[in-house]
């Protein structure tokens, strides 16, 4: 007898999943006071990633957040791992940059299980896996195919020899902004016949390793003369290993990047690099806006598309001191 109660309960409990599973959607956000906020920040190795952080932090007094932000030291397991305590502690929302695309799908569905509507902030997951709308509310962030495509314009319209030979940093493998800057800049330089990538390995977003990467590939191709990396730390080592080998960037190799960092507005500035299309980092205040609307029960578009600037030598000393 009690185990055929109990088996009824599992076969109830199942159809109820099934049916869960089929209309999924983000769990809703109650409207209170104060709220309990989770930022599981993916590592800390670059001014991006203060400047987002602090972003955070600097919102939590004006949005009435008590928050609780973890630094996964570059790893996608730590990342998992730190959405995990933050379940724990019972966090109302959280916000969420994941590393890489497929790695971080776990903790977007084990918040969702917990009943914590998640948001995607500043880079996204496979959607082919994890859905916006269902498994998380929303994605904040650029469109980072049109970033790569805005870099791709720019060289066009600005490259003066008669044959580009490039080569191309990567972002960390597998992240959001890697995959979809690589294509969004591919697809439209190769649009030009003048122009050739010639080698396109990854720099993980760092400034050490994108000097490390360049150092290796100028051996390789010592006739290179555009570097296009995919952030700025990595257009900034590029230079480095450029200078010490002897080149003159900005003048026999034009470098071009994304985010607009204080540093890459200096070599703007310097005449060392071409243009940085804009990647903003400053979240925080997004974030309190558009979790206000959920949880008064607006709907929210799928993407929050942040607009992004394009900096070049004309307006870089405009915006340096407003740089992290
Ligand atoms: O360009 C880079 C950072 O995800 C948009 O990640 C972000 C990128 C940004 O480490 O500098």
């Amino acid at each position: 007898m009690k185990r055929r109660i109990l088996m009824g309960t599992a076969i109830a409990f199942g159809l109820g999943l099934t049916t869960m599973s089929a209309m999924a959607e983000p769990p809703p956000l109650a409207q209170k006071e104060r709220y309990k906020v989770g930022f599981s920040q993916m590592e800390s190795n670059n001014p991006w990633r203060i400047a987002e952080t602090k972003s955070f932090h600097d919102t939590a007094e004006a949005c009435n957040w008590d928050l609780i932000a973890t630094d996964a030291a570059g790893s996608a397991a730590k990342q998992v791992a730190d959405v995990d305590s933050m379940i724990a502690q019972g966090i109302d929302v959280l916000f969420l940059p994941p590393r890489e695309e497929k790695p971080l799908i776990p903790a977007v569905m084990k918040a969702q299980a917990a009943g914590i509507p998640t948001f995607l902030v500043d880079r996204s997951v496979d959607p082919n896996v994890a859905k916006a709308g269902e498994h998380y509310v929303s994605f904040l962030g650029s469109d980072f195919i049109d970033q790569g495509k805005r870099v791709a314009e720019w060289v066009i319209e600005n490259f003066e020899g008669d044959k580009g030979i490039i080569v191309e940093l990567e972002g960390t493998t597998g992240s959001s902004p890697a995959n979809d800057r690589k294509s969004g800049f591919d697809d439209n330089i190769l649009k030009d016949d003048r122009f050739e990538i010639v080698a396109s390995q990854t720099g993980d977003f760092a400034r050490d390793m994108g000097r490390q990467v360049m150092e290796t590939l100028l051996q390789a191709h010592p006739d290179v003369n555009i570097v296009y990396a995919h952030n700025d730390e990595m257009a900034i080592g590029a230079i480095q290993a450029l200078e010490l080998a002897g080149r003159k960037p900005g003048e026999d190799v034009l470098v071009v990047s994304i985010d607009g960092t204080r540093d890459a507005l200096q070599a703007i500035i310097d005449g060392k690099m071409g243009v940085t299309v804009e990647s903003s980092p400053f979240f925080g205040p997004l974030a309190c806006e558009i979790m206000g609307k959920y949880a008064a029960g607006e709907s929210i578009p799928p993407w929050v598309k942040v607009e992004d600037r394009i900096f070049t030598k004309d307006n870089a000393a405009d915006h340096i001191d407003e740089a992290y």
